[in-house]
């Protein structure tokens, strides 16, 4: 039997983008394990991906187009196979005829990091729908707020050398939840432990990671803004602040610490619900420990004042002068250091572009129930389920269930998104297609060659919308180009060639040497160089020019406050429908602190309607004490078809933007929990 062996990447929308080994035998692919030379990967895959293979190999996977023929939000059953020319006609005549009736803006393409490749998940499918004028999609759902708030802070998504916290003192794990979100990060984080750095976790969860951490600050939800201005307040009457750098580096002080006059520490530890004697504790560590690390969570910003949040965390390490030192500073995602290729070639200049109007993706269900004129007609899904993962899901059942709504899902199997299409095209994964993807959380880019045959009639995205682009008539040689050709205009100019990749598999694209500090002496990628703790500009979009606190929407709303965060064994709603990987998630649940189980008279494992005036899911209870009083999680992104009742959390989560990006704010809410 012909056994051969392939290296590629996970196209995962993770931070530590791993290389793999791929055994193929007879065309499938039958193993697969983490690459032992990569940095990061350092040999060892996370526990849902050691399982990709059943989400290759899988007998769900969609092997040919589906077309439409019984009632929407039925299910698979109401749809028939379809050939390729039958399914792209009526897609070709679906977007032609909104286009027709209400203008190209009419025409929604909906997609997120279902893969992070820059091929499959963001080229040619943007050319496609920039060329026809189509609404343009901002992609909110996840690292708006952070992206707004750095921009404005640091002048991108840029921040300390990661694999430089080994030199770290001190680290700050802040709404990080490593172990399940960001692995690969955790053993660099136990080598600075080794080295006799102090570890603290800052999260309203005991999670594992929080647990094996030396100490574990839980603040309310939403309240970091204040946390780190009492910490920040701290630093101050320490005599900690590194005026000399500060000096030459950052604008803004003066005013800051006008303000941190308002914040004692006792102020800020009755907004964070946390005695003062922690912030104490803490903010003397950081006043004394050189370097500190900020390692910034994502989960963290989806509340109403993220964009705050996120700009007064990422602002200690300005105060305490610790971008000075390898291993000292903050950093929430290393994006903003890879080159900018990604908006040339998805949008390349010689493609004509007609101006369109721009869709904030976290308001889709209200975009589809009304909000926008001219209304979406046409909807083109992929590499997302937002049936599953976008808030308020009720109210966009309602959207996708519009008569007058023409859907197109791209999808590798049939979520519950696919339910309301019109027209399903199946796509290609990883092992089958090409692609180059980047990281958020490490330095190194790699690429993905196709190791194996797509099942059925299954196409890479990129095919989908030049056969598209085709039956719609579109000549332009852009949407004509070919995947390798995509990859090396990514490339171009870079430090790495896609001969060398195709030898090497991943290679440091940054510039950012290993274990450096690269703001060092400044050099921030603002237009003077220098962090903005002031910044004029955000006077625009109606924000505090200052750094500050925002306090949650919900503040004071009654019951108790829901945070939806990552579960270990599905990635969003990826996985969550295979049964090795369901299971080890088990049913929905609710977790309660016993006080607040008991208020409600509630017993471990009582069937419950967890509501608010959103809607409502139905979840086992789990009373533990990793949560605190007043405050419940439960596990995000399962499948609504596949969840008691029908609903995920999403059904009780809003549409509203955060103060910065548009972002959503999916943990700002508060729910009841009642006995079913
Ligand atoms: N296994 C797994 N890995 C994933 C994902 C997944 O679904 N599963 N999702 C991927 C994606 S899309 C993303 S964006 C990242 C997310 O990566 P993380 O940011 O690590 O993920 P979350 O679990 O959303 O949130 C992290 C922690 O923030 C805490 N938190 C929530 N609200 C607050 C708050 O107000 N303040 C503070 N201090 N902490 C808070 C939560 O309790 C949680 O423990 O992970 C990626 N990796
Ligand atoms: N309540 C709550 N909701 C949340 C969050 C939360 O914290 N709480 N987190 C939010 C966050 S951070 C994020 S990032 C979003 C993520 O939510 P989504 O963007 O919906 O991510 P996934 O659920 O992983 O869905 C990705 C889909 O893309 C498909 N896919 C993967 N690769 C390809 C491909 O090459 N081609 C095609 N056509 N399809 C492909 C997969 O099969 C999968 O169904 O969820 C958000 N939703
Ligand atoms: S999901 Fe993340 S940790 Fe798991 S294999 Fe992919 S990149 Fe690595
Ligand atoms: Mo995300």
């Amino acid at each position: 039997m012909a056994r051969t062996t392939h290296r590629g990447a996970c196209p995962l929308d993770c931070p530590d983008t791993c290389v793999w080994q791929l055994t193929v035998e007879d065309g499938k692919a039958v193993e697969i394990r983490g690459d032992a030379d990569h940095p990061f990967t350092r040999g060892a895959l996370c526990g849902k991906v050691n399982r990709y293979l059943d989400a290759v190999n899988g007998p769900d996977r969609l092997t040919q187009p589906m077309v439409r023929v019984g009632p929407k939000g039925a299910g698979q059953i109401a749809f028939r196979p379809a050939t390729w020319d039958e399914a792209l006609g009526r897609v070709a005549q679906g977007l032609s005829a909104s286009i027709d009736r209400h203008g190209p803006e009419s025409v929604l393409p909906y997609y997120f990091a279902g893969t992070m490749g820059a091929v499959q998940g963001y080229t040619m499918g943007q050319r496609l729908f920039a060329h026809l004028g189509a609404s343009r999609l901002r992609t909110t759902i996840c690292t708006a707020a952070a992206g707004a708030a750095l921009d404005s802070l640091y002048g991108g998504m840029v921040g300390f050398e990661p694999e430089s916290i080994v030199e770290a003192k001190l680290i700050l794990l802040w709404g990080a939840n490593l172990l399940s979100t960001h692995l690969h990060l955790w053993p660099f984080v136990q080598e600075a432990q080794r080295r006799g750095a102090y570890v603290v976790a800052v999260d309203p969860l005991r999670t594992d990671t929080a647990g094996r951490c030396d100490a574990h600050v839980a603040p309310l939800p939403g309240t970091d803004g204040a946390l780190a201005l009492g910490l920040m307040r701290h630093v101050v009457d320490a005599g900690a602040v590194d005026h000399e750098w500060l000096d030459a580096h950052v604008d803004g002080w003066p005013a800051l610490a006008e303000r941190l006059a308002d914040w004692p520490v006792e102020r800020a530890a009755a907004e964070c619900g946390l005695d003062p004697a922690v912030l104490r504790d803490l903010g003397d560590r950081i006043a004394t420990s050189r370097p500190t690390a900020i390692k910034v969570g994502l989960g963290l910003q989806r509340h109403a004042g993220a964009g705050q949040a996120i700009r007064a965390i990422c602002a200690l390490p300005l105060v305490t002068g610790d971008f000075r030192y390898p291993g000292g500073g903050a950093l929430c995602m290393t994006s903003g250091h890879f080159p900018d290729s990604e908006i040339d070639v998805a949008r390349p200049a010689d493609l004509p572009q007609p101006s369109a109007r721009g869709i904030n993706m976290s308001r889709l269900a209200a975009v589809l129930t009304g909000e926008a004129d001219p209304p979406v007609t046409s909807l083109v899904v992929f590499d997302t389920n937002p049936a599953a993962t976008a808030p308020d899901q009720n109210r966009l059942r309602t959207g996708l269930l519009r008569a007058d709504l023409f859907t197109v899902v791209l999808e590798q199997r049939w979520t519950d998104t696919c339910d309301y299409a019109d027209v399903v095209l199946p796509a290609t994964m990883q092992p089958e297609h090409l692609d180059l993807v980047s990281s958020y959380g490490h330095h190194y880019t790699a690429l993905n060659l196709p190791a194996t045959t797509a099942p059925g009639e299954a196409l890479p995205n990129t095919e989908i919308f030049r056969r598209i682009a085709a039956a719609m008539g579109l000549t332009h040689p852009r949407l004509r180009e070919s995947d390798e050709e995509i990859v090396r205009q990514h490339l171009a100019g870079g430090p790495v060639t896609f001969e060398e990749l195709t030898e090497r598999t991943w290679a440091r694209t940054t510039g950012v040497p290993v274990g450096s500090a690269p703001f060092a002496k400044g050099g921030f990628p603002t237009p003077t160089g220098r962090a903005r703790l002031h910044d004029p500009a955000l006077r625009a979009v109606g924000v505090d020019p200052l750094v500050g606190y925002t306090p949650p929407a919900e503040k004071d709303t009654v019951g108790l406050v829901l945070i939806a965060p990552a579960g270990r064994f599905f990635l969003n709603s990826t996985f969550a429908s295979l049964p090795w990987h369901e299971k080890k998630m088990g049913q929905p649940r609710i977790h309660l602190h016993p006080a607040d189980a008991a208020a409600r008279g509630l017993a471990d494992g009582a069937a419950v309607k967890v509501h608010n005036a959103n809607g409502s899911f139905d979840a086992a209870v789990a009373v533990d004490e990793t949560t605190r009083p007043g405050v419940a999680f439960t596990f995000k992104a399962y499948w609504a078809k596949r969840s008691p009742g029908g609903n995920t959390v999403n059904a009780v989560t809003a549409v509203r933007d955060a103060d910065l990006g548009g972002a959503p704010t999916f943990h700002d809410i508060r729910v009841e929990v009642t006995a079913c």
